[in-house]
C-alpha cells in the first residue's frame, strides 16, 4: 500500500485536522489519513494520487507546501 507524506500549512486546531481527514477520507482509494498538527504533516495511505491529494487538501482551505 502506498503511502503519502504532505507538508500542509495552515492547520492550527482540532477542528483544521478534522477537516482534512474528512477532506481525504472522501477521496476515492484512500485507506488511512494521519494527521499531525505539530509536524505539519499528513500522512495518508492508500491507493489515491498525491495530487489528488493536494487538491483537496486545498480546495479545504490548507496549503500544501511539500
Ligand atoms: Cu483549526
Amino acid at each position: 500500500m502506498a503511502k503519502a507524506i504532505l507538508k500542509v500549512e495552515g492547520m492550527s486546531c482540532n477542528h483544521c485536522r478534522m477537516a482534512v481527514e474528512k477532506a481525504l477520507k472522501g477521496i476515492n482509494g484512500v485507506e488511512n489519513v494521519q494527521v499531525d498538527l505539530d509536524k505539519k504533516e499528513v500522512v495518508v495511505t492508500g491507493s489515491a494520487s498525491r495530487d489528488h491529494l493536494a487538491k483537496a487538501i486545498k480546495e479545504a482551505g490548507y496549503d500544501v507546501i511539500g
